[in-house]
């Protein structure tokens, strides 16, 4: 794949330089070679009690992370796969303290040493989904905190604290409700323009949390959610590239398997309730748990924790349709939560450019370092490895780098296009075979050499007559695109090479 030799020349040119450099730069280097080697890292934002974790714990299929009072919930936490399964806590002071899991397989309620002291907690778990994904769960942003009338200073802070893990992370799922403060959009710009500078932009994505607590109780409130989510992708077009909406619990409860036969039993004999009787219950989480039922007040208690009203009356609808064991009715819960939109944008939208966002921001680090003062740096070492840096940027291997930005451009909305042109620059940047990335049929270079011609003198004529200079600079971009794959597409299919020179 295209994108891994990306990271591979950027890492062979990383590891000609460790060794040669004195700390702290050899550390930064090496640092850097993991990072290129390691999984991408979505970040989790959003205000507090937005539904940060209980997403977290919906993708991870696993109850690992709090969702209620626990001293966790105000520090960063990064979900990593590793084995044994075990909790670091990363200290500010550069120190590690390892902690236990609770016996029921979540973060600690508790903290051995003061919160205060703690930068990270690192949570290595055995589970796959990690193995694509690092998952960073954040403290919540925003004023709408216990300390409400807090000092900005303070406010300023906590905000600083979370874009500081979005800074290192190459994609973010950004919480929204139905609500958006003030202080949640201006979040939304900070990580928009910080992006900008990390090399990490485009890439954020809005989840629409809590969608079962829309409206008013007469119209579904998931129809509202999504209506509510398309006005959001419009209003936050600049800062997200779309909005989805989510019943986080509901994804969570059918994820991590929380729900038992037991849980299915008592729905069971809920929906066997004449409606009556069982209706009066649904009107309140009180009424749910004190009124009159033929199941045990702590069990249905239980079910309001793992569903909400919206999630039982649901599941009973799903009761009655024929669902019977706890498997099916997780199953329905899943696709009711939305959550597999979800776990589609962070596929679509972050994996497929994850290793180009990765080297971008790594070049530029590079770059910098390049010009660091440090003592004992050899000036000639550093020189070596500007140059290498320049060099490797014009190489054709990058040029997807400048493809991304380019579309950052146009998605940010500091560069417009006409329609068909902007088709053209998506179609280039997602990641499909180079007939795919034409728009002409597969096995045909002829139609792809013509395709890469037109689409060339297209661009050149939109550049003379009417590009301003934003415009212009992205149309040198898809030209060079068009060129190489104008170049690809006359190069003999390598079988061709093979066979003209007699081997198998
Ligand atoms: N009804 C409903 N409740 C939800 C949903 N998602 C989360 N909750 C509840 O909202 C509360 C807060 O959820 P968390 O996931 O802890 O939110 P958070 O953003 O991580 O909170 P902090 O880390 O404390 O900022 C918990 O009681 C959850 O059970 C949802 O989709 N629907
Ligand atoms: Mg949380």
């Amino acid at each position: 794949m295209p994108a891994s030799v990306l990271i591979e020349r950027v890492a062979a040119l990383v590891e000609e330089f460790v060794g040669r450099l004195p700390d702290p730069l050899d550390h930064d280097l090496k640092t850097l070679l993991t990072r290129l080697r390691e999984p991408m890292r979505v970040a989790v934002v959003g205000k507090v009690k937005a539904g940060k974790s209980t997403i977290v714990n919906a993708l991870l299929g696993q109850r690992v992370a709090p969702t209620d009072v626990s001293e966790c919930t105000r520090l960063v936490t990064w979900f990593r796969y590793g084995y044994p399964q075990r909790i670091v806590l990363e200290m500010k002071d550069g120190s590690e303290v390892q902690v236990q899991m609770s016996t029921s397989g979540m973060l600690p309620d508790e903290l051995p040493v003061p919160a205060d002291g703690v930068a990270t907690i690192q949570a290595y778990l055995t589970n796959d989904i990690l193995k694509d994904l690092i998952l960073i769960d954040t403290p919540g942003i925003g004023s709408v905190h216990e300390e409400y009338s807090m000092a900005t200073e303070e406010l300023l802070a906590l905000t600083a604290k979370s874009t500081a893990a979005t800074a290192q992370a190459d994609a973010v799922v950004f919480l929204l409700n139905q609500v958006v403060m003030e202080d949640e959009h201006q979040a939304l710009q900070m990580l928009a323009s910080g992006a900008e500078e990390s090399g990490s932009a485009a890439n954020t994505v809005g989840v629409l949390s809590k969608a079962d607590q829309l409206g008013d109780g007469e119209q579904d409130p998931w129809q509202i959610a999504v209506e509510l989510a398309t006005r959001y992708s419009e209003r936050f077009n600049a800062e997200v590239s779309t909005v989805v909406p989510v019943i986080g619990l509901l994804a969570e409860t059918a994820e991590a398997a929380t729900l038992t036969e037991m849980d299915a039993k008592h729905l069971a004999t809920l929906a066997a309730m004449d409606l009556a009787t069982l209706d009066p219950l649904l009107w309140s989480p009180d009424r749910f748990v004190e009124g009159e039922a033929p199941v045990p007040s702590q069990a249905r208690e239980r079910l309001l924790e793992m569903m909400d009203l919206y999630g039982i009356e649901k599941a009973l609808g799903f009761v009655r349709a024929g669902a019977s064991t706890a498997t099916e009715l997780r199953q329905q819960l899943a696709t009711l939560s939305g959550i597999s939109d979800i776990r589609h944008v962070i596929s679509s939208l972050f994996n497929a450019q994850d290793d180009v966002l990765k080297v971008r921001s790594v070049l530029d680090l590079l770059n910098r370092m390049s010009y660091q003062r440090v003592p004992g740096a050899d000036a000639a070492v550093l020189q070596q490895l500007r140059s290498k840096v320049e060099e490797l940027r014009i190489d054709p291997v990058i040029h997807p780098v400048a493809e991304i930005e380019a579309w950052h451009a146009i998605c940010t909305g500091k560069v417009s296009l006409p329609p068909s042109l902007a088709a053209d620059l998506q179609r280039l940047i997602t990641p499909m075979s180079l007939a795919a990335r034409l728009g002409v049929p597969e096995g045909d270079p002829v139609a792809a050499r013509e395709a890469a011609v037109a689409a060339m003198s297209r661009w050149r004529a939109f550049m003379v007559s009417e590009a301003d200079p934003g415009q212009a600079s992205v149309a040198r971009v898809v030209l060079r695109s068009f060129q190489l794959a104008h170049a690809a597409a006359a190069e003999p299919p390598i079988a061709s090479i093979h066979s003209s020179n007699g081997n198998p």
